[in-house]
């Protein structure tokens, strides 16, 4: 049987990478991208859909005979502190919706990411294990930890082929994330392109987990490849890219851009970026389904400014 695949929340920051990606492994029409907005730039299929409504969802899925979701919606980190109980129920009803439908249309594969926010300050700093102790300081953090125990659940209890990465901060040309703690990496290749300056709202040492978002994209399609015998972790597992801080970022955008500058005036996300690891042990990941990332900073850093040199539209509007 061909396989459908139903992206959610497809305008986000991954969803905008993975839907093409996807449409290249299953080809055209077999990838139905939806999003609760309209998208800018999608030539693709695309479903209008508010995935907190269950019976929008199912409808969604009859009509294209969907069989695989990857249900990249939720509210992020920075974003959810402004209004934890709309963030959690966002994230909550979108789970569970999602869940539920895996279930009741009996899909082949589901994918729901979580991310390195379940960790708190109880998590330990340095290689982050996979069973460290989950305390997360955000609601986001709490959504996701709560989002890894239900796919568990489902998994165990109704054979559901979930499977799950709790992604570090992504890097990615393609668009800007937005709600992020993890967003100012993304932001400084902006700001370095328009501005020649940017204004870092973390402080120059914090060490935090990245991925670049090829090496994120691949992690997503080979644990989706994966043999299903191949899978021991149902909850979530620990990936990891590079490691880096604001001004080892700052360095290595300097060494291309010689007249970029920051400075820093940290804010509320300081506290979140303090409460996470600095590092991820992956080892799981790479043991079961042979993960291994490939970008350092200086490659990442090299492969963002050419990607975003060829996007007039980014260089010809200010950045807000
Ligand atoms: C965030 O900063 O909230 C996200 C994440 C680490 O999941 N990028």
């Amino acid at each position: 049987m061909k396989e459908k695949i139903l992206v959610i929340g497809a305008n986000g920051q991954i969803g905008t990478a993975l839907a093409p990606l996807l449409e290249e492994i299953y080809e055209e029409g077999n990838v139905i991208a939806s999003d609760i907005n309209n998208p800018v730039n999608y030539a693709g299929v695309f479903e209008h859909l508010d995935a907190t409504k269950a019976n929008d969802l199912g409808a969604v899925i009859r009509k294209h005979g969907i069989t695989q979701i990857y249900h990249l919606a939720a509210i992020l980190s920075a974003k959810g502190e402004a209004d934890p109980v709309w963030a959690w129920n966002i994230n909550m009803q979108t789970l569970l919706n999602v869940l539920e439908a895996s279930r009741e249309f009996k899909l082949d594969k589901v994918f729901i990411p979580s991310s390195i926010a379940v960790f708190g300050p109880s998590s330990g700093k340095v290689m982050t294990q996979q069973n460290a102790c989950l305390e997360p300081s955000t609601v986001y953090g709490v959504s996701k930890v709560a989002t890894e125990n239900w796919c568990s659940y489902y998994h165990h209890k109704y054979g559901i082929d979930v499977r799950s990465l709790r992604y570090p901060g992504v890097i990615s040309h393609q668009s800007m994330p937005g709600g992020g703690t993890t967003d100012y990496a993304v932001d400084i290749f902006h700001k370095a392109l328009y501005n020649r300056k940017y204004t870092c709202y973390l402080k120059p040492d914090t060490d935090l987990p990245m991925i670049y978002i090829d090496d994120a994209l691949r992690a997503t399609t080979e644990l989706m490849e994966a043999p299903a015998e191949k899978i021991t972790i149902r909850s979530s597992y620990n990936l990891a890219g590079l490691s880096f801080t604001p001004n080892e970022l700052f360095q290595s955008i300097k060494s291309i851009m010689p007249s970029f500058d920051i400075d820093y005036q940290p804010d509320f996300r300081q506290d979140i970026a303090d409460s996470w690891p600095g590092s991820i042990d992956d080892s799981i990941a790479r043991r079961d389904w042979g993960w291994q990332p490939e970008f350092d900073l200086d490659r990442m850093t090299q492969d963002m400014f050419l990607h975003l040199l060829k996007r007039k539209d980014v260089l010809h509007q200010p950045v807000k």
